[in-house]
């Protein structure tokens, strides 16, 4: 078989939210040695730098959302960036705040529609992201892209999405902070989604290998975005928006190598990654090993897995 080519993507988006920080992501992650980490696996690497947003209007601090002239310019330049990438590799795109998703989600997904592939969507994070632009109270569009990326109306300004991902084609695994607005329309849709409290009952592979079962009996295209704040605050300090109760190392390992068993894993975003909150690099660290796990990196050879 012929190697993956791993497209590193920097998206240095920080104005999905008010803290700053998460513009030093991208160099984080290279620091921590992500490359080298998946060349030692056989992968051919390409870092492509960093990308800019698109021109745009400056914003004042007038409105209810924080920044949203710069999360549109951005999210025109990653839907466009994500749509061509897919074409040359497999794409990480190293975030910047979880905004980048509101462009990486409805790119990949336009080539998928393209190629008369459905999108499917892991969501690995402690929030579901389901506001849109009218709903969320804290005005950070970071908790917005899973309503933006399948096609809810309340985003006046950005692009429109042409390849909505299918509410029954999204997991949400890792949920323990959800918002009133968000629940209501989290219960009211087609996604799947799954608590803390869950996953300390069944184990994380039980839903989400149920998942990946739905995603290859559909020769579906994968998306996972992974948030930092999946993982508990205490292996994963550097990120805005902490929350006790996370995934665990091996938790956290567990989800990348049944995704990587799959083999169905087409992108992937890291995002959240706040370096100015970071302990001595550790939780870039933290993240650069899940990378590694979700593309190969094992202590012993296994079977893989069919989900069938
Ligand atoms: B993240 C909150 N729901 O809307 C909001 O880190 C948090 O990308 C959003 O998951 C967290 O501000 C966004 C309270
Ligand atoms: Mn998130
Ligand atoms: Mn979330
Ligand atoms: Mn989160």
């Amino acid at each position: 078989m012929k190697p993956k080519t791993c497209l590193l993507i920097g998206a240095p988006m920080d104005s999905g939210k008010r803290r700053d920080g998460c513009l030093m992501g991208p160099d984080a992650y290279r620091t921590a040695g992500l490359a080298r980490a998946l060349r030692d696996l056989g992968l051919k690497v390409v870092d492509d730098g960093n990308l800019t947003p698109a021109s745009h209007s400056p914003d004042d601090a007038s409105g209810r959302l924080h920044r949203p002239q710069e999360t549109i310019a951005w999210t025109y330049r990653l839907i466009r960036e994500a749509e061509q990438a897919m074409a040359r590799g497999l794409p990480i795109f190293l975030g910047g705040d979880h905004a980048i998703s509101l462009g990486t989600v409805p790119g990949v997904a336009a080539h998928a529609a393209s190629k008369g592939r459905p999108q499917f969507v892991l969501w690995l994070d402690a929030h579901s992201d389901f506001h849109t632009a009218e709903t969320t109270t804290s005005g950070n569009l970071h908790g917005t892209p899973l309503a933006y990326a399948t096609g809810r109306k309340g985003f006046p300004g950005f692009p429109k999405v042409t390849a909505p991902v299918p509410e029954e084609n999204i997991c949400i695994i890792g949920l323990r902070s959800v918002d009133p607005a968000e629940r209501a329309m989290l219960q009211d849709s087609g996604i799947h989604y799954h608590d803390m409290r869950e996953i300390d009952e069944t184990g994380i592979a039980t839903p989400l290998s149920a998942f990946l079962s739905r995603v290859e009996a559909a020769d579906g295209a994968l998306h996972v975005s992974l948030d930092v704040d999946f993982l508990d605050p205490s292996i994963a300090p550097a990120v805005g928006t902490t929350v006790p109760g996370g995934a665990t190392i091996r938790e956290g390992h567990l989800a990348m190598e049944l995704i990587c068993d799959s083999g169905r894993m087409t992108s992937m975003d890291m995002v959240e990654l706040n370096p100015f909150l970071d302990e001595r690099g550790r939780t870039a660290q933290a993240m650069v090993d899940l990378a590694a796990s979700a593309l190969g990196r094992r202590v012993f050879d296994r079977p893989t897995r069919s989900y069938i």
